[in-house]
This record gives structure tokens, sequence and C-alpha cells, in this order.
């Protein structure tokens, strides 16, 4: 490991000197935005775009010695279609702090690995800063924090208040006559938080339109099944009853991620709420739907053959591209 200077030109706050996790096999690729025109390429680029992301993380994960893999490859499709195709927001508007920019919660703070690398792949930060995640003094700590990052909007990791934020970033749109909108990414363990149900009922009565909250619904969280923990079925119609407008989704079909997020806001004036049905540790065989990827760090062998079957979902989009 060698120490390196990254700061401001980095997408970062300030200058910090840290060591660098070692190099990936191939530098994660910076996308364009996103051209909804032809809906059928745009889906496709989404999923390349999704798919590098998954490569680069499982490596900072393997490099770093530690992370959440498992809820990060989860929500990854979310991220990269927020990010490359729904979100207005641009690296310069996040540095800039433009107040018309949307905004994006990452509530279940601890997948802050898949929010660097998706950002560093939309352009927003660097790169060659993804090699800096958890070294002492980096500004990529374990869970987000935006006072060392332009584009990340609020300090998150503590289970639960992240909805209660963009409930208030919602009223703060609000009241200045804005348009903008604020999503929130939650996970589904995360939902067993009372704070949560605090701001769904606000939601709900306020009316907020331009609130999207999506739940990770992988159906599993730390160390066992949400089912058995504190089950939150009837998940839908509890929400419903609160005053949302609900959607179930795919959370890991890009196409039925891009309806949900420009289906919104509801014709109803209601906040929407998407149960994005995902499974934990998304694509990868052996460690797809299984609750020890929580947090489990991948051996060397383990990164290579996620890696593998990552490259060969990158083939097919390439094949499909070609037809
Ligand atoms: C208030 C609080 N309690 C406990 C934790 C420790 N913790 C981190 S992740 C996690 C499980 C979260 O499960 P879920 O929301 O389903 O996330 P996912 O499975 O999608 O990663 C827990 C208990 C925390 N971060 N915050």
């Amino acid at each position: 490991m060698t120490a390196t200077t990254v700061g401001p030109h980095f997408g970062l706050v300030h200058e910090v000197t840290t060591t660098l996790l070692a190099a990936p096999d191939r530098e994660l690729p910076v996308f364009e935005r996103v051209d909804l025109g032809d809906r059928g390429a745009a889906v496709l680029q989404l999923r390349r775009a999704a798919t590098e992301i998954r490569r680069r993380a499982i490596q900072t994960v393997g490099a770093a010695g530690a992370g959440h893999i498992g809820g990060e490859f989860s929500i990854i499709d979310a991220l990269a279609t927020l990010y490359l195709a729904v979100l207005n927001t641009s690296p310069a508007q996040a540095e800039a702090g433009d107040p018309e920019r949307d905004r994006l919660v990452l509530s279940k703070g601890h997948a802050a690995n898949a929010l660097y690398t998706t950002l560093a792949a939309a352009g927003f930060i660097s790169p060659e800063a993804l090699r800096t995640f958890l070294q002492p003094e980096s500004m990529l700590n374990g869970h987000p924090a935006r006072n060392k990052i332009h584009a990340v909007e609020a300090n998150t990791g503590p289970l639960g208040h992240g909805l209660p934020i963009a409930v208030g970033m919602a009223v703060a749109a609000e009241l200045d006559g804005s348009e903008r909108r604020t999503f929130v990414l939650l996970g589904d363990g995360e939902l067993q938080e009372g704070s949560n149900w605090e701001a769904l009922m606000t939601g709900g009565h306020r009316k907020l339109r331009n609130l999207v909250a999506l739940v990770d619904r992988n159906r599993l969280q730390q160390g066992a099944k949400v089912a058995e923990t504190n089950d939150l079925e009837p998940l839908a119609d509890k929400v419903r009853a609160f005053g949302w407008e609900v959607v179930e989704i795919d959370g890991n079909d890009i196409g039925q991620l891009l309806d949900a997020f420009t289906g919104a806001p509801a014709a109803s004036g209601k906040p929407t709420f998407i149960i994005a049905h995902t499974d934990k540790g998304f694509p990868v065989s052996y460690m797809r739907d299984n609750v020890a990827w929580h947090h489990k760090v991948p051996s060397t062998e383990q990164v290579a053959q996620a890696l593998t079957e990552l490259d060969e979902i990158l083939a097919s989009i390439e094949a499909e591209e070609e037809k």
C-alpha cells in the first residue's frame, strides 16, 4: 500500500493524504448520462453500468477487508438508474450546491461502497478515489458523510434516519415552490425502526408528491430474515393506509425501475413508495439470497468467481447490443 493525496478535484470536499488499496483489475468506466429516447438501448446501457459498478464494488470490499456487499448488490440497479438516467443533478450542480438539484438520500448507509462506486461511474467522484475506501483519513467512510463528498446529501448509517430527513427535504422544496424531487433508498429490515412510520405519516398527511421512497425488499437483514425478526407484512397495505401511492416491482430489473421512477409523481398527488423486490447479493450465485453475505468479506477466489459471472453478463449485454 502506498500513501497518496486525494482532494477536491476528486469530487471530495478537501485534500487528505491516505493509503491506497490495491488497484482493480481494470479501471471503472465513467458513463455519460443515459438518453431515455431509445428505451431499449437505455436499459442495456444501464445494465452494463450496473454490472461494471458491481465488478468494481466487490473488488473494493475484497481489498479493504470490510463492507456490506450483499445489500450493496441488491440496490446497485436502482442507484445506477437514478444517477445515470433519472436524477436532475450533475457533478457541477452537486459541487456548487445548486438548490434546484434533485436529492438522493441513501438511508441504508451501510451500503456506502455501492453509493461511492455509482458516484464514480457517474462522474461525481474520481474512480481512483475508490482506492481509499475505509483507509485512515479517507473521506470514503463506511457510512456516507455529506461534509466530505459534495454529492452526498445526508449523513446516514444509523438506520431509520434517511426517510425523516427526506421528508424534511421534500417539505423544504414545497416551501420553496420548487418541483425538485427527493428520493430515498431504505432497507426492509430498516423499516422496523419506528421513526420511519412517523415520517410515512407526515409524508402522506402533507401529500409530498415529489417524494419517492424505495425499499430494498431483499427479505434479509443482519443475520436473519426480516419476516422472522419483526415481520413487515402486509407492507403495501400499511403504507397505502398512511396515504402513499404504492408500486411493487422487481428491483433488479432496470426497465421496471425506470417505469417506477418516471411514473412519479403520481396523479393522485400522494408521495410514491416503491417496494423493490430484490435479492441480497444479486446476481452472484454464491451470494444471492444468502444472509451470510450481509457483511461477509469475499476471499480472493470468491472475488474472481464473481468477476467471471459478471463478465458473462457483460458479454450477454454486448451480444444483445449487437442485435
Ligand atoms: C439504528 C441501527 N441499529 C443497528 C444498525 C446495525 N445494522 C447495520 S445494517 C443492519 C441490517 C439492516 O437490514 P436491512 O435494512 O434489511 O438492510 P440490507 O439487508 O438491505 O442491507 C443493521 C442491524 C444500524 N446501522 N443502525
